[in-house]
């Protein structure tokens, strides 16, 4: 018996009928990718006549632009145009949420590389000699380089955000122990491996096509259009591929392919303007550096029963993302504990340096690192160790966060025991003993780093993806959806998604470019939840376009739809396979005139947040897990290696186990650097120090844990999640940040009287000066 029965097409084939592509499925990229045959931006066949751009930027890192002498470049054979703000059409304004940025300088600069002139020739290396033609006066002003210095002199970027939750004041008055402290975590280089660059094109009636190696195709359109003063149709945005992003391509990709769009627009030719790594370092800006300042009160028993922090953060010289960036970090200040009462407060403090930007975990990592800084500072003053207040506070079901959601499908303590009961952590703690005891010159040192997560955009109407899928008459199919790929293995998801839906392998189904003529109005790929959203809007559309197919058959075989399903490339009638395969369905389709494309919307449901308030729902659910960082420090140089790191993380049920392990161990030791040796520095003057490879050190082979164990936490994983996969991007680089406390403790089993500092990165200087540090007097 058929009954017409409705049900939501989006939750229909959740579960069971998905667990076959739950397997290690190899990233579809890796076999260009080893092959040296995936393109990027620098890749474009470029077309006859296209000229080469370089821009002109400030030496300084503020002042009066007094003159600018052009003459010299101008006159360089090859040199076609200089460009300025005043060759701008419409606006000279690429802020994306406050608009006080300028694409080129007018009268002022406000930090070391900030662009003032594009300079356009027929070769890179001809531009290159102009740029140095160029001579420039400027009249210095008072440079701001740290948080704490921009906000005694009251320079900030807009209004302090302060979530509140209880009474932290008044909690105060009932704590047993009470403790204060300051904290630093410096920036980080993105450092993806393809530098910024764009390529435009110009088309008829005055179209520009860009090709962009950008994470927010949009953002560079309507940027683009904003500054060029035409309408966004007339701009389109084509994106292949990144060679990593990292958060540093959401908004800092836009500049230069405006600049590049803005030459096309004068020259009517074709313009490429890729950075060179040096250009890239000095003008970009990075993760956020952190002065913050905490007090925390525990309990006789060590719950954590208050804690305020102030966090000032680095912006740089323009908005950028950071008043976002600052928002994270607010939601994740207490990270996977509860305190009943906290009062959380960020302060976007204006700077003399290049706009600081979305980096992997968006302010989050940072507000991660002062909490886990108290408790530390605490457990040292206390005399226990950090692990057992950590433990003492993890979160559990139906907590309320400062921000006012409540906690649902809570893993922390799971994730936590989990990690105690897998890695026998009896048997590391008598090692790590053993190890000290016998030793002197080297010392052990372990903690533990658990982490949670909240995944969505937390700019609530930014949560929404569409998706465009053609199934072409030989079969095969083309989907086109917002999501771009930077690495992280998004076209593959998509691709198990289409097949598993139609039951037809993956060659069968290729990820178009993403492109904002085919999928508009998108939001960047970021915030851990391309997957997601991109998705399900692909699982939707996929869905319909199965329901249509099986009407097709089941008038052929003369049944109901329901009867009717796909598997294996063949049409199924009652579980009994038909002759029909899938391409003669297809077929079929064509000639009863049945549509084979299907455009569908998803957007995240239930979540909401009200900014006056400061409260409300605004993740679609949380990730979880636990590390365990083990390192050895060699007491005679301060350096050190990492022993291991064993992680219990909370994938929900993995749709693509190998994509999200990588993504995993990548995220760990991006964190672990971030946490010890890539170490950003300016000088007084807002120049960049750290300006190349041989000053800023990333982890390599050799300093990565000799020993990285990932087990998955099995969970029911969440129904928001794609296939119930949960986002794997930003949430592990947070494991790293156990990389810094495990080097305090090691340090503390050497030196007993050294004061623990909370001032990352740990590179081995410090861990020196630590070791070797005398009792305060
Ligand atoms: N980008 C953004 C992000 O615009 N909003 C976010 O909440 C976010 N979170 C993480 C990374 N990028
Ligand atoms: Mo982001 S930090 O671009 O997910």
């Amino acid at each position: 018996m058929h009954k017409n029965k409705s049900y939501n097409i989006l939750d229909a084939k959740l579960d069971a009928e998905y667990t076959a592509l739950k397997k290690s499925i190899k990233n579809r990229d890796s076999y260009t990718h080893v092959r040296g045959e995936s393109l990027y931006v620098d890749d474009v066949n470029i077309r006859q006549g296209t000229f080469h751009a370089v821009v002109f930027d400030s030496p300084k890192a503020h002042g009066k632009i007094k003159h600018i002498d052009y003459s010299k470049a101008e006159a360089l054979e090859g040199v076609e145009r200089i460009l300025t703000y005043k060759d701008i059409p419409g606006k000279n304004q690429i802020g994306g949420i406050i608009p006080d940025e300028p694409l080129f300088a007018e009268n002022e600069v406000h930090f070391c590389g900030m662009p003032i002139a594009l300079i356009i020739a027929e070769t890179e290396f001809i531009a290159r000699e102009a740029r140095r033609l160029i001579t420039i006066d400027i009249e210095d002003l008072p440079v701001i380089i740290t948080a704490k210095d921009a906000k005694e002199k009251g320079s900030f970027i807009n209004e302090p955000r302060t979530f509140n939750l209880g009474d932290s004041e008044k909690a105060f008055e009932n704590c047993e122990y009470i403790f204060e402290g300051e904290t630093f975590s410096n920036g980080q280089e993105h450092l993806y491996i393809e530098a910024q660059g764009a390529y435009a094109e110009p088309l008829e009636n005055g179209n520009i096509k860009i090709t962009s190696s950008t994470q927010g195709p949009t953002a560079v359109q309507k940027t683009t259009a904003l500054v060029l003063g035409i309408a966004m149709h007339k701009i389109e945005v084509d994106v292949t591929r990144l060679g990593g992003g990292f958060g540093g391509k959401e908004d800092q990709a836009t500049p230069w392919a405006v600049m590049a769009a803005l030459a096309t627009y004068h020259l009517n030719q074709s313009v490429k303007l890729v950075l060179n790594r040096h250009d890239d370092l000095r003008m970009t800006g990075k993760r956020h550096p952190y002065e913050s300042s905490y007090k925390i009160g525990l309990s006789k028993d060590l719950k954590i029963l208050a804690y305020q922090v102030e966090f000032l953060q680095n912006s740089g010289a323009a908005a950028d993302l950071s008043p976002a960036i600052a928002e994270r970090t607010l939601f994740h200040a207490t990270n996977s504990y509860y305190v009943p009462n906290v009062t959380t407060k960020v302060l976007s403090c204006k700077t003399n340096l290049p706009p600081n930007t979305a980096f992997r975990g968006f302010g989050g990592p940072q507000g991660m690192f002062v909490i886990e800084s108290a408790i530390a500072r605490a457990a040292d003053s206390i005399g226990v160790s950090a692990r057992t207040i950590q433990e003492a506070n993890l979160l559990d079901e139906n907590d309320t966060f400062s921000y006012g959601q409540v906690a649902k499908q809570v893993e922390a303590k799971n994730s936590w025991n989990s990690a105690k009961s897998l890695f026998e952590i009896e048997s590391l703690d008598q090692e790590v003993e053993d190890f000290n005891k016998n030793n002197s010159v080297f010392k052990k040192g372990m903690a533990f780093m658990p982490i949670c997560f909240g995944i969505s955009f937390t700019n609530t109407p930014m949560n929404h993806a569409r998706a465009l899928v053609h199934i072409y008459l030989d079969g095969s199919v083309g989907i086109s959806t917002a999501a771009v790929e930077m690495g992280q293995g998004v076209n593959t998801k998509i691709i198990q998604i289409a097949a598993q839906v139609f039951s037809i392998p993956l060659e069968s189904i290729k990820i178009e470019s993403t492109n904002t003529t085919r999928v508009a109005n998108t939001s960047p790929s970021a915030a851990s939840s391309t997957a997601d959203l991109n998705g399900k809007a692909t699982l939707k559309a996929c869905n319909i376009l199965l329901e249509r197919l099986k009407k097709v058959a089941s008038k052929y075989h003369k049944v109901n739809p329901d009867q009717v399903s796909l598997k294996d490339g063949f049409v199924y009638v009652d579980h009994e396979k038909s002759q029909v395969e899938w391409q003669h369905l297809i077929s079929m389709a064509m000639i009863e005139r049945v549509a084979l494309t299907e455009n569908a919307h998803y957007a995240t449901p239930e979540i909401h947040f009200d900014k006056s308030k400061e409260k409300g729902h605004p993740f679609a659910y949380h990730v979880y897990g636990t590390s365990i960082i083990t390192t050895t420090v060699d007491c005679m140089r301060g350096t050190y290696e990492f022993d291991s790191a064993k992680i219990v993380h909370d994938y929900g049920k993995s749709m693509s186990k190998g994509i999200d392990l990588g993504q995993v161990e990548g995220a760990l030791i991006q964190g672990i650097g971030w946490m010890t040796m890539e170490e950003i520095s300016y000088n007084e003057d807002g120049k960049l120090l750290s300006n190349a490879l041989s000053t800023y050190k990333i982890p390599d082979l050799f300093s990565v844990p000799k020993h990285v164990e990932t087990v998955p936490l099995e969970t029911d994983g969440h129904v928001l999640a794609i296939l119930k996969s949960k986002a794997v991007g930003e949430p592990p680089l947070m494991y790293g940040i156990g990389a810094y406390f495990a080097i305090q403790n090691a340090i503390k089993a050497f030196n007993p009287n050294y004061n623990m500092k909370f001032h990352a990165p740990m590179t081995p200087e410090k861990v020196l000066m630590g070791l070797y540090e005398k009792k305060p007097d």
